[in-house]
């Protein structure tokens, strides 16, 4: 088949929604027709698995085409934490750049920002941030939605300045700023409590994670996160229509991660309370972008990829009725486990690709990772990758457009304490590492063990019945091949 040689590209990446939460992969619950019809124009992955568990690990995958173990910074980061991404290492939008794409950025970061030599000065220009990875725009939160400092960064700078109310943020344990208000001494200014952590600051009304203290005219409202990064994602296409010039555009939302706050639209959506409503909000974004590349003429001519950086988590961390709410709800769908664990429910993770060169529409079963889109968008754009690019990455191109209906022959996944998973064709094997079985607090199940797991993923998707003991020649095969994956030459 002919390549989609410069077709646009938009990578749409929801943070922690999980395998089963969208209609097309089951959900009866929370209406997602945007995304439902999005997947029958396109191809739906059933084997789809993002590199981690959480979110920063994840996301240094995707976009830098190596495994999280390569960079010992690729854990859930603090708001203030310096880039965890070289300058100098090669990344998906350099390599748009390369060929000639204008690229942008909108919405969540979560990969640290300034070269982490001295503190994040928030009122002035930021040296490292998207603009110097290959980004040509970049309108981002810094980290999550319940870390400070609860901006919007545009290019280089906090939007909204005031240079009368500078900004300053604290990850410490006590509160440096006493002028502030805080959970435990304000907690009349609450209009969502915490169910753990998220005690520190109070920003709207809501407890976050790190101390801020200033900046009142630049704090982003929660209900408006998710118009603002939608307003930004359209008019980034349309000013890339006007130029002629095709693009790549990273849509990071932020829903359903915690704090949920739907926009007034959303809210009341569904019957699952605020995790329902923002999904419902998520897919709504999706479908306005859908329309706008429709009204631009550009639909035919831009792949769309959807997927989400880790599985579901309903209490992750407020009392927000996410429990309550749930019903008969399977966020993971038949997975077992969730966010943070090593179990499927972690991350494999709902992946769509609707793109213009399509062999096929429908399910594909090809096991395919998220780091493998780097490689796979080379091969898009008949490009050369050096030896140190994208290590991790391979050429995936041919499941991406359904062609190859198989993918890789294995990947390798981590957990939030970065134990491994090795799935190898219908075999996950866990390997051994210690550590409570239940994180109480998310009530969610770690998968870990100090015994070896092996699960047959063909017989038993929710991983319920290990048979390591029953297969020990694979048990070993598969953890000589990790150890040999971990010790690959991690310079390249
Ligand atoms: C955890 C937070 C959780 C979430 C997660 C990162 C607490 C108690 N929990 O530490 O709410 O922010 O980090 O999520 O603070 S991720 O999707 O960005 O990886
Ligand atoms: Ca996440």
């Amino acid at each position: 088949m002919g390549k989609t040689k410069q077709c646009n590209v938009i990578i749409v990446y929801a943070d922690d929604l999980g395998f089963g939460d969208l209609g097309c992969y089951g959900s009866h619950q929370i209406p997602t027709p945007n995304l439902d019809r999005m997947c029958k124009e396109g191809l739906r992955f059933t084997d789809a698995y993002a590199t981690s568990a959480v979110c920063t690990p994840s996301r240094y995958s995707i976009l830098t085409g190596r495994y999280p173990f390569r960079n010992s910074r690729a854990h859930i980061l603090p708001g203030d934490a310096g880039c965890i991404i070289d300058p100098k290492t090669d990344t998906v939008p350099r390599l748009f750049q390369r060929a000639g794409y204008r690229t942008g950025i909108v919405g969540k970061w979560h990969l640290g920002l300034g070269d982490g030599s001295c503190p994040i000065d928030w009122n002035q220009e930021i040296g490292l941030t998207p603009l110097d990875l290959g980004f040509d725009e970049s309108f981002i939160f810094p980290a999550t939605a319940d870390r400070v400092p609860c901006v919007y960064l545009e290019g280089r700078s906090v939007v909204n300045l005031d240079p009368d109310d500078p900004i300053a943020v604290s990850y410490e344990a006590e509160c440096p700023f006493d002028d502030i208000p805080t959970y435990y001494k304000n907690p009349e200014l609450l209009q969502m409590r915490s169910s753990h952590g998220h005690d520190m600051s109070i920003v709207g009304g809501i407890g976050r994670i790190g101390y801020m203290r200033g900046g009142k005219k630049a704090l982003w409202k929660d209900e408006d996160l998710a118009e603002a990064f939608l307003g930004r994602a359209l008019r980034f296409v349309g000013e890339s229509r006007d130029r002629k010039q095709p693009f790549f555009l990273y849509y990071a939302l932020h829903q359903p991660h915690v704090p949920r706050v739907a926009s007034r639209r959303f809210r009341g959506a569904t019957a699952l309370g605020p995790r329902g409503d923002v999904i419902a909000e998520l897919d709504w974004c999706v479908g306005q972008l859908l329309e706008e590349l429709e009204r631009l003429g550009i639909r035919d001519n831009t792949m769309v990829i959807f997927s989400s950086d880790n599985g579901p988590v309903l209490d992750d961390g407020y009392v927000d009725r996410a429990y309550e709410c749930n019903g008969t709800h399977r966020a993971a769908g038949p997975l077992r486990g969730g966010k943070y664990s090593k179990f499927d429910g972690g991350t494999r993770i709902p992946f769509l690709v609707s793109c213009p060169g399509l062999v096929h529409r429908g399910v594909s079963h090809a096991l395919v990772s998220q780091v493998d889109l780097f490689a796979s968008f080379a091969h898009m754009l008949d490009m050369e990758l050096g030896p140190e690019s994208a290590v991790d990455s391979q050429d995936m191109y041919a499941a991406l457009t359904g062609e190859d209906p198989v993918g890789r022959k294995e990947l390798m996944v981590e957990d939030v304490s970065c134990g491994k998973m090795l799935r190898r064709g219908n075999w996950t094997y866990l390997s051994p590492s210690g550590g409570a079985p239940f994180m109480g607090n998310v009530r969610i199940e770690t998968g870990l063990s100090m015994d070896p797991q092996l699960y047959n993923m063909d017989y038993d998707i929710g991983q319920q019945t290990n048979v390591a003991w029953n297969y020990g020649e694979v048990v070993q095969e598969m953890e000589n091949r990790l150890q040999e994956i971990l010790e690959s030459d991690r310079t390249r």
